[in-house]
């Protein structure tokens, strides 16, 4: 059974939790590269796991750039809110605005998609992410580097892949050397 976890509490033991990133402005690929840098770098998360860089049409406004998408492993000791703290001061590091716009092109977007196998409940955060299922380019990578998952209160990833809209979802070949 999934259990809820507060947002603020940090686990006695590190915990899993899975990361999407994505980036369509000022070369999407060398944000997420540099992304993955600095979660590799930081002290408070061990990076296990980084899916292929996957190209995608956006979702959502379809005049702005296509996309790079990605999603990483890592464990941790942070609070749910301490690590979306944390992913969110490296989108600004890597020169994220703000605007309000909503859906609109960005340099880097970093989603915590799971938790352990809890539920977070909370109103700067929801896990698991809502877009896990709905978006091929969170759910295929995210099955690359877990195949087997489960989703806390939605049953198995997988189940998912046959009914995901693929927005021309292309895993690239070059990862991260390109
Ligand atoms: N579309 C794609 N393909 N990839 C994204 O990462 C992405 N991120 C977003 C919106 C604007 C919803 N569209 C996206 O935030």
């Amino acid at each position: 059974m999934a259990v809820e976890w507060p947002a603020l509490q940090a686990p006695e033991n590190p915990v899993s939790a899975f990361i999407a990133l994505g980036a369509n402005l000022q070369n999407p690929a060398q944000q997420l590269h540099d992304a993955l840098i600095a979660i590799q770098g930081h002290p408070d998360l061990d990076l296990k796991r980084q899916s292929s860089l996957y190209g995608s049409d956006p979702m959502g406004p379809a005049d702005q750039p296509a996309y790079i998408n990605a999603v990483c492993m890592v464990l941790t000791c942070l609070s749910p809110l301490a690590l979306l703290d944390t992913l969110q001061a490296m989108e600004s590091a890597q020169g994220r605005v703000r605007d309000g716009q909503r859906w609109g092109p960005r340099t880097l977007d970093l989603d915590l998609l799971l938790y352990a196998d809890h539920l977070v409940d909370h109103p700067r955060l929801c896990v698991p992410h809502p877009g896990i299922t709905q978006r091929s380019f969170v759910l295929l990578p995210l099955l690359e580097i877990a195949p087997e998952i489960s989703l806390p209160g939605l049953g198995l990833a997988s189940d998912y892949q046959a009914t995901v809209p693929m927005l021309g979802l292309s895993k690239m070949e070059f990862g991260f050397e390109a």
